[in-house]
């Protein structure tokens, strides 16, 4: 099995081991940054960050389901300033890719904040998150595709003059024509990855018990994790690798628990793997387990590498 390699490459940064966290999933804290860096995850990504620290949503906010978890976290997190302040520390510490994720609330936020971590070295790439479900009142930018080109527009000025490395966490889509419209548009852009997807946002999750819902913002409504979405992740990363081939690489993210649910990712073109309800529900120890399930099972097919079977997803004639 050591012969089996899951290193990945993204946005030209080498990972060790192509499963990682995704953003939002232990790594608000610093020592929940530090976890990841000790642990057997390829790469650091941070909390998405707004201006200002944020408290969140109120409690509670997350929980466990029988196959996965309902959140509304509300993006608590210590500010831009702090995900660009800790990145030299990270990369005197650990020798892994460290990105940062970027949710501002407005327009102009997201700009202060994209031109500040942009001239910061130790920051290898931005990802900017256009799928936060659950901010009252703040609809999900790349729902809006309007809104989506003029945000990348303002955007990639800075990140190209500053040569950044952008990403783009996108929602989940559910309609071809949405597909093709969202690839078009990333597709002018010199957008180095799109990660597929953030939860399937809103939905309602009740206790029959008790008669009530699960979470306490927003009613109750709240962002969908784990295996209730990895179809429609999967879905995603297909429909996403299909329009963009290999110019524009995915990052999978969906309902990944076990190594084989990682392999179906990059079997659908996935060229790396985010993990978030099984990360919240086993704890960074979940990167070694999956990297070995993942590594048993490409052995067992003949695998070196996975640019062995990346994409290599067989249809029906
Ligand atoms: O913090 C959150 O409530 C949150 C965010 Br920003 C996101 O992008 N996705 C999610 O499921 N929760």
């Amino acid at each position: 099995m050591d012969m089996v390699d899951i290193s990945a490459s993204i946005a030209g940064q080498k990972l060790q081991s192509c499963l990682f966290n995704a953003a939002g999933a232990h790594c608000v804290t610093r020592g929940e940054l530090f976890d990841l860096g000790k642990s057997r995850a390829g790469l650091i990504l941070s909390k998405s960050c707004t201006l200002e620290p944020r408290k969140g949503n109120p409690e509670p906010r997350y929980k466990d389901l029988p196959y996965g978890s309902i959140n509304s976290m509300g993006l608590p997190n210590q500010g831009y300033l702090f995900y660009g302040k800790i990145a030299k520390e990270l990369k005197q510490h650990f020798s892994k890719p460290y990105f940062v994720s970027v949710s501002g609330l407005s327009f102009e936020d997201n700009l202060t904040i994209i031109e500040h971590l942009s001239q910061i070295k130790e920051i290898d790439a931005l990802e900017l998150n256009l799928s936060c479900p659950n901010i009252p009142g703040k609809p999900q930018v790349g729902y809006d595709f309007e809104q989506t080109e003029k945000l990348l527009d303002a955007v990639c000025k800075i990140t190209e003059m500053r040569k950044k490395p952008l990403g783009l966490k996108l929602p989940p889509y559910f309609d071809f024509v949405h597909f093709e419209q969202m690839a078009e548009i990333i597709q002018r852009y010199p957008v180095k990855f799109v990660t597929c997807v953030n939860s399937i946002g809103n939905a309602l999750f009740i206790d029959p018990e008790e008669e009530q819902v699960v979470i306490k913002p927003k009613g109750g409504f709240g962002g969908i994790g784990g295996y209730y979405v990895k179809p429609t992740a999967l879905a995603n990363v297909r429909k996403f690798y299909e329009l963009l081939g290999n110019r524009i690489q995915i990052i999978g993210c969906g309902g990944v628990k076990t190594g084989i649910d990682a392999f179906e990712h990059i079997l659908a073109g996935a060229s790396a793997v985010q993990i978030a309800t099984a990360l919240v529900q086993e704890g960074p120890g979940c990167f070694a387990r999956i990297e070995e399930e993942l590594k048993e099972f490409m052995e067992r097919k003949g695998y070196e590498k996975i640019e062995d079977f990346r994409g290599r997803l067989k249809v029906m004639d």
